[in-house]
């Protein structure tokens, strides 16, 4: 047994762990050990440190200490704490798509001149959606109405509902919203406000700042949604399509470029212009230019571009392990700044390019919106330049790598499920679940998570799912993780798939008209695009006619990680779903914030937080959640029928 099989479950990411150890590079699987043990007043959401009296740390027992210095109460303070995860989630999601609106903008205006509107379809579609005039507008004009309402639900200073969270969800959805005004109405206005609210001195009642950590979920959401909408405007809308993931794809004879982050703005236009320049790299002695992705700015090429996937969040630094990665150009979010030390000790250039993400110390060439294709050219010739300087006796080829179906947006889904019913795509699913075929549809979402073992609970869960026929859709480092695992394949079909999972895939395989069989799970995108799901789920919720909270749908986290996950976790609760996570979240520390959270939420929203480490639980308990709400749904539509009957008789 490898010293390493409980840092992952990744025979790659083994391998490259004992290079790290050869060479004397301690990686984030080694930090994550030296943080142990952990302070339980912080594991357990009691520490606070929101002024500068603190950290007020909690202990019950202790006369005086049972509150912090200003009097606030265990329970004040781990509500503050987890809504300012919210917080931070929303504002980097939200921050990505004011950046994707404002380029549609730019291009509408006729500026932005290497980017285009590659799906006029799809922004007719928004537009129409969103209640917005197209008669007798060019694409244009309709691309500058539709980013500038986008970016009206960052600022709106009224009480109107946030347009992307209002055209998106539900009637029972938009109504709960209203009802327990969370309903957002700007997306920076609900973020400043919980700032504020949660400031030392002001709100103390922990449900009402719950409600307001919901009501910024759901600016997250509404960021989310407008994120992935204009994004397929600019870049097109995902189609299936056949790739590889996994170190194996970094190819030795090639010029390796590793695109890694979450913003599609800069990754397309590096994929885009790589095309091109082919040539350059073959005048360098490589065979060609080598694009792979790593976390969310992967996914967003892989599923427009079809480009293979390197890693995913937690052995990102094993990438630049191998010694074949010549550039690894980074934009926002999920980036180690470890990258830069590691990549010292090897050819690699790690480059910047957004102004609020650098790295001391490494090369930063900012991204010019108004000159994409020239920056990506500069990025693409350094990195041609230091394919020049590899060292063969650094490079350890990796073998491990599996072939990947992918490129599932709801559009592609819906035409592949059009296959079988022309006339109502959605109503394909759902009457596989009435019919009992299929347990239900479950989300995996979220990132990898040091503190447990890297991919496991990702692939166990999802195996375990797929046994007990459940349809699963996938994003983020989630989806990268089935993508490296070889579950993303019409193989894991064959090998994990109950009978009714088999049997309802492979009877849409053979109706499709695909290249491909489908693969054991949709992956859907990026982060950004757990939008994606959510729609598929108020399509579903429609076509059965009930509220969210009854669709059999669930959401798991496996090993969440980021503030991303924490928002996305929040508002899919809000959306009436069970949420599974496979971390403790800190909210233990307060008994009236974890029942909140955990229960209490299900009467209000149908949705609710199931936090549980053990991946055998975890699913035990996910399936649980599906069968009581499919249950419950045949019950329902049994009686219906028979009442029909009656009438009918009468
Ligand atoms: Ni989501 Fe994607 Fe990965 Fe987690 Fe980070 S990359 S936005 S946050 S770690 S899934
Ligand atoms: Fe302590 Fe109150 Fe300041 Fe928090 S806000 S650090 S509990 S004094």
């Amino acid at each position: 047994m490898s010293e390493f099989e409980k840092c992952t479950v990744d025979p790659a990411a083994r391998e490259m762990l004992v290079k790290a150890k050869k060479i004397g590079f301690l990686t984030s699987f080694d930090r994550a050990k030296a943080q142990e043990p952990r302070c339980n007043f912080g594991n357990s959401g009691i520490c606070c440190r929101i002024c500068l009296q603190g950290p007020c740390r909690i202990i019950p027992k202790k006369l005086g200490a049972n509150k912090g210095i200003c009097g606030a109460s265990d329970y004040t303070i781990v509500a503050r704490n987890t809504v300012r995860y919210i917080a931070g989630g929303a504002s980097a999601h939200s921050d990505h798509g004011r950046h994707i609106a404002t380029a549609v903008l730019h291009v509408g205006e006729g500026h932005a001149k290497d980017y285009k509107i590659t799906d006029s379809a799809k922004l007719l579609k928004v537009a129409k959606r969103i209640g917005l005039p197209t008669e007798g507008k060019s694409i244009n004009e309709v691309a500058v109405a539709v980013a500038s309402e986008a970016l009206k639900d960052f600022g709106r200073q009224d009480t109107a509902p946030c347009t992307w969270v209002e055209s998106t969800v539900t009637e029972g959805r938009k109504k709960k919203f209203k009802d327990t005004t969370i309903m957002p109405s700007s997306i920076n206005g609900s973020i400043a406000e919980l700032l504020h609210q949660t400031h030392i001195g002001n709100d103390a009642d922990p449900v009402n700042i719950i409600f307001s950590g919901l009501r910024v979920a759901l600016g997250d959401y509404d960021g989310m949604q407008l994120a992935t909408d204009l994004s397929d405007v600019l870049f097109g809308t995902p189609t299936p399509t056949v790739t590889e993931a996994n170190l194996g794809v970094l190819d030795p004879e090639m010029v390796n470029i590793c695109v890694h982050g979450h913003n599609p703005l800069l990754s397309q236009v590096v994929v885009d212009t790589a095309r091109e320049m082919q040539e350059e790299a073959k005048a360098a002695g490589a065979k060609g230019i080598k694009l792979s992705g790593i976390c969310c700015t992967g996914n967003e090429v892989l599923s427009r571009a079809g480009v293979a996937i390197a890693t995913n969040f937690a052995t990102q630094e094993l990438a630049i392990m191998t010694g074949l990665v010549d550039a690894i150009v980074v934009d926002v979010q999920c980036i180690m700044p470890s990258l830069r030390s590691l990549s010292e000790c090897f050819h690699t250039k790690v480059i910047t390019t957004m102004p609020i993400s650098k790295i001391p110390g490494s090369y930063h060439y900012e991204f010019d919106e108004e000159n994409a294709v020239e920056s990506a050219r500069a990025i693409i010739r350094l990195a041609i330049e230091t394919y020049k300087r590899r060292d063969p006796e650094k490079i350890e080829r990796q073998e491990y790598k599996n072939k990947v179906v992918a490129g599932f947006s709801l559009e592609a889904i819906l035409e592949i499920f059009a296959s079988v019913n022309p006339d109502n795509p959605i109503s394909v699913l759902t009457e596989a679940i009435k019919a009992g075929e299929l347990k239900g549809v479950a989300l995996f979402a979220g990132c990898n998570n040091l503190k447990g073992t890297h991919n496991q609970n990702h692939v166990e869960i999802a195996k375990k799912m797929a046994a007990n026929d459940v349809f699963m859709v996938a994003t983020g480092c989630a989806g990268q993780a089935y993508a490296m695992s070889g579950l993303l394949t019409p193989e894991a079909v064959e090998a994990y798939a109950g009978p009714g999972l088999k049997a309802f895939l492979n009877r849409i395989s053979a109706k499709a008209d695909l290249k491909t069989a489908l693969p054991l799970i949709f992956h859907m995108g990026s982060c950004v695009d757990n939008s994606r799901a959510t729609s598929l789920l108020t399509l579903m919720a429609n076509e059965l006619g009930v509220d969210t909270p009854d669709v059999p749908f669930v959401a798991s986290a496996p090993e969440p990680m980021s503030e991303k996950a924490v928002a996305i976790g929040a508002w899919n609760v809000a959306m009436g779903i069970p949420v599974h996570i496979g971390v403790i979240a800190p909210t233990t520390g307060s008994d009236l914030v974890h029942g909140v959270v955990t229960q209490i939420a299900k009467d209000v929203f149908g949705g609710y937080f199931i936090m549980e480490t053990d991946y055998a639980k975890g699913t035990d308990k996910l399936l649980a959640a599906l069968e009581e709400r499919s249950w419950k749904l045949r019950i329902r539509s049994a009686a219906k029928a028979k009442y029909a009957e009656r009438e009918t008789a009468n």
